[in-house]
């Protein structure tokens, strides 16, 4: 046990990474004008600070300036490529993302926080105990599809349940071709089972709730005890998490693993695509009802129920379906009416300066 900050990571020496290493892609390359080609360096976000970036490029590891944005989407997170001037050093731009993942920021606020970008694989996390919560393993897999991401599920502390059987088999009941691991996160040799997933450039990211094992998972893919696990929780510390920053961290195997803090609350926001991939079922069944805007609730002719009389579906996927939809739909609204507002005020901000100017 150790309560040390997390800090860049130790161990392999980044700087000496070459490109495709770092998750460089022709997708990334593409982006790029002549005059960038010639004048700047890319490189990638592996820890973002209050007021700072560390980021890491083929011969460099630096702390610069964050960009300045008006919208907080726009702004670097973890896993993103930016193009930099290493004569100043400066920021030139960020360069569009593969995937991005958000979530609703907690509290009442409307805005939206950026999770990670870039990731390959959305590594969610649950334990072989009563964390284990099927509605939230649905969240995270709407939220990797929505991502376009490819996401996994790893359950951990099979070491301490009687039957990880029967957590493995309600996982991969959620999802065709989902992949799920049981293991013990604190056996390096059994964390090995993630390694198709870290080859070389890969970039995975471990998401879950506080005390599911997160870190203890990075370590032992770092095959280091370096990250700050914790392992009792004392009463008065309840709901304090261990991790507190996102960090990238690159493995021995030529990939990228993300560490999350423990998220309390991941509401989804923009992940309609998501959720309709997830309960693909659902949807398909809902195209065969006699209205087409049935409820499915006591209309007549709705292919929904009669899957639920049949004991095709179950009814409690129906009643998440229907939660995740609706959470979805009034995130998205009240980020969008955001948005709008901030879009109209920046309008009368630039008129006002235009005015002044003009005075002047
Ligand atoms: N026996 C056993 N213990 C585990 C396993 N996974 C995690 N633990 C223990 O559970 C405790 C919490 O693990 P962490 O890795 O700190 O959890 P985390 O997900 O990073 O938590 P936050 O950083 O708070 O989000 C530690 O004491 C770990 O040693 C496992 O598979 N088996
Ligand atoms: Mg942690
Ligand atoms: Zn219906």
């Amino acid at each position: 046990m150790s309560d040390k900050p997390i800090n860049a990571p130790s161990g392999a020496d980044p700087d000496a990474r070459p490109l495709s290493e770092l998750g460089w892609r022709p997708f990334f390359q593409q982006q790029l004008d002549l005059v960038e080609f010639e004048n700047t360096q890319p490189v990638r976000v592996v820890a973002v600070h209050r007021n700072a970036l560390h980021v890491v490029g083929e011969h460099l590891s630096l702390t610069v300036p964050p960009i300045a944005v008006s919208d907080p989407e726009e702004a670097a997170t973890i896993g993103d490529w930016l193009l930099l001037d290493p004569n100043i050093p400066r920021v030139v731009r960020r360069l569009d993302r593969i995937s991005v993942f958000k979530r609703k920021a907690p509290g009442t606020g409307r805005a939206v926080q950026l999770i990670a970008a870039n990731v390959d694989t959305l590594m969610i996390v649950s334990s072989c105990n009563q964390d284990f919560n099927i509605a939230r393993l649905e969240r995270y897999l709407a939220l990797a599809r929505a991502a376009d991401v490819t996401p996994v599920i790893v359950l951990t502390k099979a070491d301490q349940s009687d039957a990880p059987e029967d957590y493995r088999r309600q996982a991969e009941a959620l999802m065709p071709l989902l992949c799920v691991e049981t293991l013990d996160a604190t056996n390096v040799t059994e964390v090995k089972a993630l390694h198709p997933w870290c080859g070389p450039g890969q970039t995975i990211a471990f998401v879950g709730s506080s005390g599911v094992g997160k870190s203890t998972l990075t370590n032992s893919l770092l095959d280091q005890s370096d990250i700050a696990t914790q392992e009792i929780r004392e009463d008065d510390a309840k709901g304090r998490h261990t991790t507190t920053h996102r960090a990238l961290y690159p493995l021995p195997s030529g990939g990228w693993v993300l560490d999350t803090p423990g998220m309390r609350e991941l509401q989804l926001t923009e992940s309609e695509d998501g959720v309709a991939a997830l309960f693909e079922d659902i949807e398909e069944l809902s195209r065969k009802c006699r209205f087409q805007n049935c409820a499915h609730e006591t209309e007549p002719g709705c292919a929904v129920q009669q899957a639920i009389a049949a004991g095709d579906l179950d009814a409690g996927r129906l009643h998440r379906w229907r939660k995740l939809l609706a959470e979805n739909e009034r995130n998205s609204q009240s980020i969008a009416e955001a948005r709008a507002k901030d879009r109209a005020l920046g309008r009368m901000y630039r008129e006002v300066l235009r005015h002044k100017n003009r005075r002047e």
